[in-house]
């Protein structure tokens, strides 16, 4: 039996209530991402998430006697544990925030449900500076992630991350010069633009002033995204595989357009956007379709 079926053998047998897994045949860490999922689900939905490890522990026994099956291998018995245990992912997120949709489409394109939990940046004078959110980034700053037990702020480390620990689909070439091309074009974007053109920099240029400021911005950083891409794009930015530097492009071409840039002069950003606006990941986590979009922004 292939290592793919064996997983899929083991986890549908195992745990039945999680229901059919599909009927398409996926690599194994395309599976046990799913997999993480329903487990997740499960677990919240048995209660097995109690804060009390001690709690956990003692469910997790009782359920071992009941569920594990004599032929369980020891590594699937420790990746099935964990999963049982682990609550769902968490994301602190803003519909707006391009660094959050960033990891939005990761997570999408890597098949990790997760809970949103909006952090409203202009309410109340944004909930960003809120004690609770200052606890868990102290940048005061979405997005920041929950998940294995740790929480991760700043995209692209989020990203690396889940990379890491769930490489299928691969956001990163496996070629160290193509790997290389998707960080610095990355960085370009998350470094060289985001950061200029974000709210807390526009509050302090006065606001006559806060369009051209943001549009100044952005030109400068696609006038060298524009020239870098005509060498390292494929179908896509690197290449034609989805890259960490696709996640960073479509938020930021869709700054772009709410701050008026004109985009014509960017004939290879623009092509790439529209490309990837079509594939399912980059429309499921659309700004305009987050649980926090206000009705009136919604599609
Ligand atoms: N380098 C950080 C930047 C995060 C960031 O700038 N987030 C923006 C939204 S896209 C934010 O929270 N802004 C709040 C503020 O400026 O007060 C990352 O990549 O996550």
């Amino acid at each position: 039996m292939t290592e793919s079926g064996k997983v899929r053998k083991a986890l549908t047998d195992w745990l039945p209530l999680w229901g059919p897994l599909g009927p398409q045949e996926l690599k194994p860490a395309q599976f046990w991402s799913q997999g993480t999922s329903r487990a997740s689900q499960r677990a919240r939905s048995l209660d097995l998430s109690c804060p009390d490890a001690g709690l956990r522990e003692e469910a997790w026994q009782d359920r071992k006697k009941r569920l594990t099956p004599p032929e369980l291998e020891p590594t699937q018995h420790v990746l099935t544990r964990a999963f049982i245990l682990s609550p769902q992912p968490i994301l602190y997120s803003y519909f707006r925030s391009s660094c959050s949709w960033r990891v939005r489409i990761a997570l999408a394109l890597k098949g990790i449900d997760y809970e949103t939990v909006p952090i409203n940046l202009i309410k109340d004078g944004g909930q960003q500076f809120s004690k609770d959110f200052q606890a868990l980034n102290p940048m005061k700053q979405v997005p920041a992630l929950k998940i294995d037990g740790i929480t991760i702020h700043q995209s692209l480390a989020i990203i690396e991350y889940l990379e890491e620990t769930r490489p299928t689909p691969r956001l990163l070439p496996q070629d160290p010069k193509k790997r290389a091309s998707v960080r610095m074009i990355s960085d370009l974007i998350a470094g060289g633009i985001q950061p200029l053109q974000n709210l807390s920099v526009l509050k302090q240029v006065e606001e006559e002033f806060q369009l051209t400021w943001a549009q100044n911005a952005i030109i400068s950083g696609f006038n060298a995204l524009e020239q870098i891409l005509q060498s390292t794009a494929g179908t896509y930015c690197v290449g034609d595989e989805v890259t960490m530097a696709d996640l960073c492009l479509v938020p930021q071409v869709a700054n772009a357009e709410r701050f008026k840039v004109d985009c014509t002069p960017y004939p290879t950003i623009s092509s790439i956007n529209k490309r990837l606006l079509v594939l399912e990941a980059f429309q499921v986590t659309h700004p305009c379709r987050q649980p926090d979009t206000p009705t009136e922004l919604r599609a």
